[in-house]
């Protein structure tokens, strides 16, 4: 190796060796915690399961366990114990911009610790050391034909890099059970600070005439995003702002779980988060933000271009429930009350759009949806969540093209996801597999007023 690229090489490691070994002394101090708990409360009694939870997707069952984020169903998020305010207060901050270096959001999700400004400083580097694409990744976007939607696109290429996994290599190998964390952990940061370039790739390869911008490795995650999709300040700003948002919602949400369980056979880092960008592409889950914009669209589009009156929304928003559809970015599996990260982009947008027309019709629809879902009787939450607000943001922005946003959703998603993974593989989670029962089992347990539980 020449003696710079050596350098080079050394200072990495040793930026490296901060933070994983912070985590690894988080891991250690962890571990007797989930042993005790299985060792000596193993049978404590946490939840039962009804008929109607068995059959309707496990909904509120609480079995399964990560301290990386928490939902509670009135107050929404709290990522590592902070609220969303008090997560972009405490992080360091790109000098200049508003929103905190997604870096440093990176660590604090890893340990829980809010890094120092050097400490993220330390991260930025590293991950800026690790962000070259393999050129055959170029090769797979380019053979799939131009109108793939851009999630089967991402994913793809996600998958397509499964042969550089660490891990794979690591446990072929052979290695320690204990130790499965640390190539867990090399995936995840290798994956972080390759899928923007990947994304901003798909999205000017399908969208702006095959035009990629090279990534510029002197520049934040944010700051490199912004800049490879081709979009000035405050672009930049969104994109941490966006990323950090999206990143996790708790373990039971579709991607999450999916990311989770593919992890648990040992499924290394690509395939894992391949599996819950999939989730993360129906409309029910993170797609619902293509789905909004393109609803407002079509109010717009109708309207022909005029704002409609409250009347002329309540019958667009009946029409699309009597058409058997559900209205985009309303209802939530958990919460109960407005989303806080639709609360939070609502107050970035009457910061920096409040006049904007679609921002001024999001307003109009959080002022008479949930009504209607009320009356409609059916959704047990009639508030907005993260989508109703977030395409808005970027269609001020220049990003126009909607069914592009989930993918948007993909890149913040992939911090909490492979942050949960890598403590999965640090506290020894076991195989995901639950058990499953048949109709007439239920039917009899139903006659006989419940299993006999022995
Ligand atoms: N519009 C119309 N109907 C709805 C809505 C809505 N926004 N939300 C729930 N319902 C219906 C739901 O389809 C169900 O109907 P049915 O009994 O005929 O099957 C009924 O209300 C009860 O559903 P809930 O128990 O309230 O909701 P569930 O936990 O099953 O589903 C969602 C949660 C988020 C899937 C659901 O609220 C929904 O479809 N919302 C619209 C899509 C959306 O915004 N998804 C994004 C979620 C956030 N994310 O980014 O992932
Ligand atoms: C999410 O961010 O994953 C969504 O709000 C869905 C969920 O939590 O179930």
């Amino acid at each position: 190796m020449a003696p710079v690229a050596e350098n080079v090489e050394k200072r990495r490691v040793a930026s490296v060796a901060k933070l994983k070994a912070k985590l690894l002394e988080k891991i250690e101090a962890h571990r007797p915690r989930t042993q005790k708990l299985v060792k000596e409360h193993g049978k404590v009694v946490i939840d039962h399961v009804t008929v109607d939870q068995a059959i309707g997707g496990a909904r509120d069952v609480r079995a399964l366990v990560t301290d990386i984020s928490y939902l509670d169903p009135q107050e929404g998020i709290r990522f590592r114990g902070k609220t969303i305010p008090e997560t972009f207060a405490a992080l360091p901050k790109v000098p200049g911009c508003n929103y905190p270096y997604v870096e440093g959001f990176w660590y604090f999700l890893l340990t829980g610790d809010v890094p120092t400004m050097e400490e993220t400083l330390e991260v930025v580097k590293d991950i800026q050391s690790r962000g070259q694409v393999p050129l055959y990744v170029f090769d797979v976007l380019r053979a799939l034909p131009r109108d793939t939607h851009p999630m089967a696109m991402f994913s793809a290429a996600i998958v397509a890099m499964q042969r550089e996994s660490v891990f794979v290599k690591r446990y072929n190998a052979g290695m320690k059970k204990a130790d499965y964390w640390d190539p867990m952990y090399e995936d995840a940061m290798n994956l972080i600070a390759k899928l923007p370039e990947i994304a901003a790739y798909i999205y000017r390869m399908k969208y702006k005439g095959d035009t990629p911008i090279p990534s510029d490795k002197s520049l934040d995650l944010g700051g490199n995003f912004a800049h490879m999709m081709g979009f000035s300040k405050p672009y930049d700003d969104v994109a941490r702002m966006y990323f950090i948002l999206h990143s996790d919602h708790e373990s039971g949400n579709v991607s999450a779980h999916a990311v989770h369980l593919v992890a648990s056979a040992l499924s290394d880092a690509y395939y894992s988060l391949a599996s819950g960008i999939n989730g993360l592409a129906g409309p029910l889950h993170g797609l619902a933000n293509q789905e909004v914009l393109a609803w407002i669209q079509e109010v717009l589009h109708q309207m022909g271009g005029k704002l409609p009156t409250e009347e002329e929304l309540k019958k667009f928003l009946w029409d699309t429930l009597n058409s058997g559809k559900v209205i985009p970015g309303y209802g939530h599996a958990v919460l109960r009350k407005t989303d806080p990260r639709y609360t939070s982009q609502m107050e970035f947008c009457q910061k920096n759009l409040p006049d904007d027309p679609m921002f001024k019709l999001v307003n109009m629809i959080y002022k008479v949806a949930p009504g209607i879902l009320m009356e409609q009787g059916k959704a047990k939450n009639p508030w907005p969540n993260v989508d109703a607000q977030s395409g808005v943001i970027q269609w001020y922005y220049g990003l126009t093209e909607y069914d592009f946003y989930t993918v948007l959703f993909g890149i913040g998603r992939s911090l909490g996801v492979l942050a949960n993974i890598t403590w999965d593989r640090g506290l020894g989670y076991a195989l995901e597999r639950p058990k499953s029962v048949t109709t007439d089992m239920l039917e009899r347990w139903a006659a006989e007023g419940g299993r006999k539980l022995s």
